[in-house]
């Protein structure tokens, strides 16, 4: 087995296709040992390997129950491989980490709070579909530096305005950061409307930039403050 996450991803999707979960873990498995960063794993051989699903799916390859099975497949290898991104909280950096109201898809938004993790950010991770008002209060009571919000698909638009809005009312407010497929479309023309502060496709790109507007603290720092 090599180190390319692209033959990981295609066993993995086999074992999916197959309804085969301890292929699936194997594969997993599989990619750890010849050394496939966490990283890759998450954003070249899960997120690919649902997007197929999906495609599976809108074709009428993949039933609703195959689909269901392959995320909870993927949710615990997710819980088998969150511990290995994150490391302890530093700087207190805060982040919260949500989906849009009504919005169901939570692998991503998953995804993305492992990510800030992974980087020294404490994260409030509310999973799918948080109603606008309580997140407001939940920010208000928090102060987290940033939100970022989830939306997959363009019935979540409405709800992506609803959430912008009512943190744009807080005080201090956090920066608002978009992401999820559904900006990948003709709708990030409107997120700028929306009032949002960024609007981000890969994680990666959201920690890096992150980390220019929130510089986490030089090591010696972190000593004296630790
Ligand atoms: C699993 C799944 C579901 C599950 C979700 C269960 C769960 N617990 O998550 C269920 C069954 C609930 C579901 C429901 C629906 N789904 Co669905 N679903 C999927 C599927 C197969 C996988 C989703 C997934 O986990 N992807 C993998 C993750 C890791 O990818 P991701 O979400 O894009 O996240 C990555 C990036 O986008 C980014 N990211 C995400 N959020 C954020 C936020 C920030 C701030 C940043 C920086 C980055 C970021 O980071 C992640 C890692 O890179 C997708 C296929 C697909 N293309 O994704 C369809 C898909 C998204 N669903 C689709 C549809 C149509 C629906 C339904 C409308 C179906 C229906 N008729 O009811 C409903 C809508 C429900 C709702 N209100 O939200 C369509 C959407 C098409 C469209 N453009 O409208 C898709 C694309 C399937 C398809 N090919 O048709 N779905």
């Amino acid at each position: 087995m090599n180190g390319d996450p692209a033959e990981h991803r295609r066993t993995y999707l086999d074992a999916l296709l197959a309804r085969d979960v301890e292929a699936a873990r194997r594969a997993v498995d599989g990619a750890l040992a010849a050394g496939v960063p966490v990283a890759d794993i998450y954003l070249g051989v899960l997120q690919p390997a649902l997007y197929e699903v999906g495609r599976c799916w809108a074709v009428g390859d993949f039933s609703v129950a195959d689909e269901h099975s392959a995320t909870a497949v993927t949710q615990s290898v997710l819980g088998m491989l969150g511990p290995r991104m994150r490391t302890a909280p530093k700087d207190g950096r805060l982040a919260v980490v949500t989906g849009s109201p009504e919005e169901r898809h939570a692998l991503g938004i998953q995804m993305v709070a492992d990510f800030l993790e992974g980087d020294g950010w404490e994260v409030l991770n509310l999973g799918a579909a948080t109603p606008a008002p309580d997140l407001a209060r939940l920010a208000d009571d928090e102060r987290p530096d940033i939100v970022a919000l989830s939306t997959a698909t363009p019935a979540g638009l409405p709800g992506a305005a609803e959430a912008v809005g009512a943190l744009r009312g807080l005080e201090p407010q956090p920066l608002v950061v978009l992401g999820g497929q559904l900006w990948q479309g003709p709708a990030r023309a409107d997120a700028a409307t929306l009032g949002a502060d960024l609007v981000v496709d890969d994680p990666r790109e959201l920690v890096a930039l992150l980390r220019e507007r929130f510089p986490p603290l030089p090591p010696e720092a972190e000593e004296r403050a630790g």
